[in-house]
């Protein structure tokens, strides 16, 4: 079939059409603004290809939209504007994109005669949960941030488009992806980034929230799915099943990075847990680290506000190829208890933080038959690797993240 991919050179979107061209005889057109977030760099090895070609335009603007459209059998609609704390900053681009542009688009496919659409939602706009429960298809939309009210308008438009002109939509809504190609504004690419270059990993309040993590190629197979066999007019969770507090990822890939010697002292070991990346790089002290380490606010590990500068005497740059060094760093004296917040710098807390989010994924599990296949610390261990190993790829993003971030809440946050 003709496929028109909206923001496919994004994160999850370049993942799509990855997969998508390997799998099937598909021809892919992708629409994309290429915003701050959209890199072609993500899809080079398509360049040339016959089956694939790239149009830059937004998704609001009509004109473009239809000219994309022509011809189109099926569209994925991937493009957004996705970082909440951009939306906390600044809501007005998330309007335009997320609620006009869908519209825009849904119009389009609509006057096109499209076949199948399937419009990305997210987890959010169910709102947060506290420590129980998981948000099913049916539960009410209650969006806390303007990221996530501007994707319920999307989500909701959507659905409004297969009500009335009966367009076959179906809507996914993804819990957080994590892999390769993620701006290295999100949690987990920022914390390995950050950790290559000697800086801290600024993590928000106490690092108590929780988000289910779903590997992006997990999440492209079940995007996938629905496109093929997904019934017009539903909507699907795609949870990862993998609920982590976010301390406990930054300890993970504290551990995955090779800097476990520092916190040995507060490791627990836990049968199953994955060793350090670089065996050959982390010293035998230190074989398995468990999430339960390095708890916040423990007499040496308290919780601060105020921004410290990256880079402490003990923190230096890892080599993006391997892990330090026991020698790398300045020596310990026996006994003596580790800086707990040596690589984590506790930081002002996202204002309405959504504390949880979990997703039930009965339904596409029992509907489509699709379930997440890779496990947490095996996808996180492989994606700490894929940053570690193409910093070719994030360092000219994360040099102009590292000027932009000062726009975001805390307006003197550097990261
Ligand atoms: P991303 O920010 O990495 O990529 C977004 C892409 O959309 C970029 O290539 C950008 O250039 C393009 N874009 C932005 N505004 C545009 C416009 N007006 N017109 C055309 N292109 C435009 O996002 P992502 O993380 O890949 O997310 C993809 C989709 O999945 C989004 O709809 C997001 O809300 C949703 N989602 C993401 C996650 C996650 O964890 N990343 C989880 C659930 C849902
Ligand atoms: O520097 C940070 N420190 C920190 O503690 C950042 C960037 C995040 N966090 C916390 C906030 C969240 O609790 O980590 C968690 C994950 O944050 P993000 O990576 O910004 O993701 P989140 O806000 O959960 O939203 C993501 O999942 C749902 C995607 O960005 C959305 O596009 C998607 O809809």
């Amino acid at each position: 079939m003709n496929l028109l991919v909206t923001g496919g050179a994004g994160f999850i979107g370049s993942n799509f059409i990855r997969l998508r061209l390997a799998g099937s005889g598909d021809t892919i057109v992708n629409l994309d603004a290429l915003t701050y977030a959209g890199n072609l760099a993500n899809l080079q090895e398509f360049d040339g290809d016959a089956r694939y070609r790239f149009i830059r335009g937004r998704i609001e603007d009509p004109a473009k939209v239809k000219e994309a459209m022509t011809g189109i059998d099926a569209v994925v609609h991937f493009a957004a504007e996705s970082h909440v704390d951009r939306s906390i900053a600044d809501a007005a681009p998330f309007i335009t994109t997320n609620v006009l542009g869908t519209h825009v688009l849904l119009d389009a496919a609509h006057k096109a005669g499209v076949k199948r659409f399937v419009h990305v939602s997210t987890d959010e706009v169910y709102g947060a949960l506290g420590k129980e429960g998981r948000f099913t298809e049916t539960t009410p939309f209650r969006p806390r941030s303007p990221y996530s009210a501007s994707k319920v308008a999307g989500d909701m438009l959507a659905q409004a488009f297969w009500e009335t002109h009966k367009l076959p939509v179906m809507v996914v809504r993804p819990s957080n992806n994590y892999g390769p190609y993620q701006f290295p504004e999100k949690l987990i690419p920022l914390m390995v980034t950050n950790l290559v270059e000697g800086r801290k990993v600024p993590l928000y309040g106490r690092g108590e929230n929780v988000r289910d993590w779903l590997h992006v190629e997990d999440c492209c197979r079940a995007i996938e799915i629905v496109l093929d066999r997904g019934k017009p007019g539903e909507a699907y969770n795609i949870g990862g099943e993998s609920e982590r507090r976010n301390i406990e990822v930054v300890n993970l890939v504290i551990a995955l990075m090779g800097l476990t010697t520092q916190v040995e002292a507060k490791a627990k070991v836990e049968p199953g847990m994955s060793a350090p990346i670089s065996a050959s790089t982390s010293t035998s002290t230190s074989p398995r680290t468990s999430t339960s380490a390095r708890e916040p606010g423990t007499k040496n590990h308290k919780p601060e506000t105020s921004v410290r500068e990256p880079g402490t005497k003990n923190h230096k740059p890892v080599p993006s190829d391997r892990g330090p060094k026991t020698a790398d760093r300045e020596p310990r004296t026996k006994n003596q208890e580790p800086e707990t917040d040596e690589f984590i710098e506790f930081v002002e807390d996202r204002p309405g933080h959504d504390f949880r989010y979990a997703l039930d994924n009965a339904k596409i599990r029992a509907e489509l038959g699709w379930h997440p296949e890779i496990q947490f610390e095996d996808g996180l261990r492989r994606t700490v690797d894929w940053y570690r190993e193409h910093p070719e790829w994030w360092q000219p993003l994360k040099a102009r993240l590292n000027r932009e971030s000062a726009g975001f809440w805390t307006k003197d946050r550097q990261r």
